[in-house]
């Protein structure tokens, strides 16, 4: 028997519109001005249109959950419009290769992958997207 391989990751350019998706490490760290306490988990996240979705780890969601498109969905979504994205401080996480996501409303993310050509990937098309967004 022979499965599809399950998608671990894609990229697609067109007409300057960067989509991507894959599975990244994420925590929100603060939200108006509040620090929260960090809840490092998994999420297929997705670049689409300027925004950044990041999806529950299915893992999470009860089994026996009735509703399948329960288990895809958003947890958090950010408008990258006016976000700035850099790389984590040593101070921001003891983890390797963390990126920070700052949105415009000031809220506050890592995202986390241990593989460094994954997480410099998502550094380049959120900092690509930011700079379109920044165009139109
Ligand atoms: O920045 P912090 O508060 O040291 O972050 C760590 C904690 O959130 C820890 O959980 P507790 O809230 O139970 O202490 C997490 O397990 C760690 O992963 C957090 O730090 P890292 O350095 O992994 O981002």
């Amino acid at each position: 028997h022979r499965r599809n391989p399950s998608v671990q990751s894609y990229e697609l350019q067109q007409h300057n519109i960067l989509e991507k998706a894959g599975i990244l490490n994420k925590t929100k760290v603060s939200e108006n001005g509040k620090k929260l306490r960090k809840n490092w988990t998994q999420s297929w996240t997705v670049l689409h249109g300027g925004i950044l979705t990041f999806h529950k780890d299915p893992k999470s969601v009860p089994a026996g959950s009735s509703n399948k498109i329960n288990q895809i969905a958003p947890e958090f979504t950010v408008e990258l419009r006016g976000a700035t994205i850099t790389w984590a401080s040593r101070d921001k996480s003891s983890k390797k290769n963390v990126l920070e996501l700052k949105t415009r409303t000031g809220a506050e993310f890592l995202m986390q992958y241990d593989t460094e050509s994954t997480i410099s990937d998502w550094h380049r098309a959120i900092t690509e997207t930011i700079q379109q967004l920044e165009l139109h």
